[in-house]
């Protein structure tokens, strides 16, 4: 055996043995995987690359863009703009959405995706990581030019997810709706392995992840759980639980992929995040595709990510996700305490 399953032989097997992926979206994922391997040696240099710092400038979120952001930025764009597969696409990097230019064919996709997630880690060499969607052009804009509306579907309208996660080693986990799958960059031949063909998040788990700085924002039913759970075997919860936060979403969900956990960044009673810090479209509903498929739960507080019928490209949402029977009982505390 010389050659490993890779990328390509996966999403073949998808698309002639199950037909969840079109010829199409398995070459806008493989470019999307390629865009991810340049990042990620862009990322790898660091110092080296003179690619460290921010920018002056900032983004549609109001925050300092690393150079790094908008480098990463670039690369998704220009790998993508030529393929003919996509009619657009929308970044958290970017104001607007970015309609293909018209000397390029316009495709029946739309891609959206935040470029270097967990910027805060990247000058402190922290694993960060790309998280990326695609939805399908809704029919009747084949015609006419994309608007922001066109982007606006719930997350159960998602046909692939995934992320990137630049740490020790690069890793690309994605769903196309068949389960969750991992590929391990193997830097000496450029390939993405196949390492982890069936990813399950664990139903159980004593492991929570969130800013405890946060405490005296928190709504009752987050600050009663999290109380709970510091309560240990004696408490109501009966176990005794473990706390972990990286502060790169990125990185805090690929460990729930790995052995579960919780992973909470839910709405407060700060101004700038009353409605959640995380954006729905190209954060909470890719990475809520990828754990629902995962075996995992994924809500907003209340409601499943995924049925959030949205109204705008960067709203942000609560994100409360990972191991099922522990999301449960996160949404019994809302219903309790509401
Ligand atoms: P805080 C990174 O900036 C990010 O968007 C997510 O990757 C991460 O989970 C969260 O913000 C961290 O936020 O408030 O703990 O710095």
């Amino acid at each position: 055996m010389y050659l490993k399953k890779n990328l390509t032989h996966y999403l073949v097997e998808q698309q002639r043995q199950h037909g969840v992926v079109t010829a199409d979206v398995r070459l806008l994922l493989e470019t999307v995987a390629r865009a991810c391997k340049a990042i990620s040696h862009a990322v790898s240099k660091g110092a080296l690359g003179g690619v460290l710092g921010s920018l002056e400038s900032e983004n549609v979120q109001g925050e300092v863009q690393k150079k790094l952001d908008v480098i990463s930025n670039e690369i998704l764009l220009e790998a993508n703009e030529w393929g003919g597969n996509l009619a657009a696409m929308a970044s958290e990097e970017m104001d607007t959405l970015h309609r293909i230019p018209a000397h390029f064919p316009k495709g029946k996709n739309l891609l959206l995706f935040d470029p270097l997630d967990g910027s805060s880690n990247i000058d402190v060499n922290v694993s960060i990581g790309t998280i990326f969607s695609v939805l399908q052009l809704p029919e009747e804009a084949n015609t006419r030019d994309v608007q922001e509306a066109d982007f606006l579907q719930p997350g159960v309208k998602q046909v692939a997810a995934g992320y990137a996660v630049y740490g020790p080693q690069t890793m690309l986990i994605l769903t196309v709706g068949a389960g969750v799958v991992g590929f391990t960059l193997d830097k000496e031949t450029g390939s993405w392995v196949l390492t982890h063909p069936a990813i399950r998040i664990p139903e159980e788990t004593a492991e929570f992840a969130i800013n405890m700085s946060n405490q005296r924002y928190w709504e009752p039913a987050i600050r009663h759980y999290i109380e709970d759970c510091l309560k240990g075997k004696e408490g109501p919860l009966g176990k005794n639980y473990n706390m972990r936060w990286i502060a790169s979403m990125v990185a805090d969900v690929h460990r729930i992929m790995c052995r579960g956990g919780i992973f909470m960044y839910p709405r407060d009673q700060r101004e700038s995040v009353r409605h959640g810090k995380l954006r729905l479209m190209y954060e909470a509903n890719p990475m809520s595709f990828l754990v629902e498929q995962a075996g995992g739960a994924a809500i907003d507080g209340e409601q499943r990510i995924l049925e959030i019928e949205p109204n705008a490209l960067h709203q942000r949402v609560g994100v409360i996700l990972g191991s099922k029977n522990e999301v449960q009982r996160v949404q019994q505390y809302h219903l309790k305490h509401s």
